[in-house]
């Protein structure tokens, strides 16, 4: 497994489960940066309690997995550490690293994120059909990690999940 943390160091919900998300996204879609940004934010009490291991919450890929083929095995090892999944894709690119329908195949819940809605040339339309013909068939947010704009509601949903309404699929514990 490609475990950066033990299950026992996972960020904990507040009825005391860990739970990890993962990312993937091809190079420079923003995983990274949104990690940051998610980490970054500022918060209230309530929320800055659940935050003190926050590093350990999302598990961050490097996009050359997502694009080279014979490394996808890799990446689908790492999910296995995950209970969610986010789909990082690019507001400014026109394409996809992954085929059509690649992700109805996660047992985990998936959701997308569409990046860099704040840059030159972002189409958010475009980037969530692209998310939807990868097989993102779930929520989808839109978020500017430079500017935080969308950031704060991605984080309310993650702080949250897994509430039931947020479960459409079976998830592993
Ligand atoms: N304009 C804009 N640029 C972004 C945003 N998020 C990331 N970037 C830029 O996109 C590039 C790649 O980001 P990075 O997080 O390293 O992508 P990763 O390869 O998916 O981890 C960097 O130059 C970031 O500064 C964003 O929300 N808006
Ligand atoms: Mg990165």
């Amino acid at each position: 497994m490609n475990a950066k943390l033990s299950t026992s160091e996972a960020i904990r919900t507040e009825n005391n489960r860990a739970w990890r998300f993962m990312l993937f996204g091809g190079v420079g879609a923003g995983k990274t940066t949104l990690l940051h940004a998610l980490e970054g934010n500022n918060l209230d009490l309530a929320v800055k309690s659940q935050m003190i291991d926050y590093s350990g919450w999302g598990i961050d890929s490097p996009g050359e997995y997502s694009e080279m083929g014979q490394y996808r095995q890799v990446l689908l090892t790492a999910a296995f550490d995950a209970q969610l999944i986010l789909v990082v894709q690019d507001a400014c690119r026109n394409e996809t690293v992954f085929p059509p329908h690649y992700f109805l195949m996660f047992p985990q819940q998936v959701l997308g994120v569409v990046s860099k809605i704040d840059a030159e040339g972002a189409d958010p339309i475009r980037a969530r059909r692209l998310l939807e013909e990868m097989g993102v068939t779930e929520k989808v947010f839109f978020v500017s990690s430079l500017t935080g704009l969308g950031i704060s509601s991605l984080k309310e949903y993650l702080i949250k999940w897994p509430e039931p309404e947020n479960l459409s699929k079976g998830v592993k514990q």
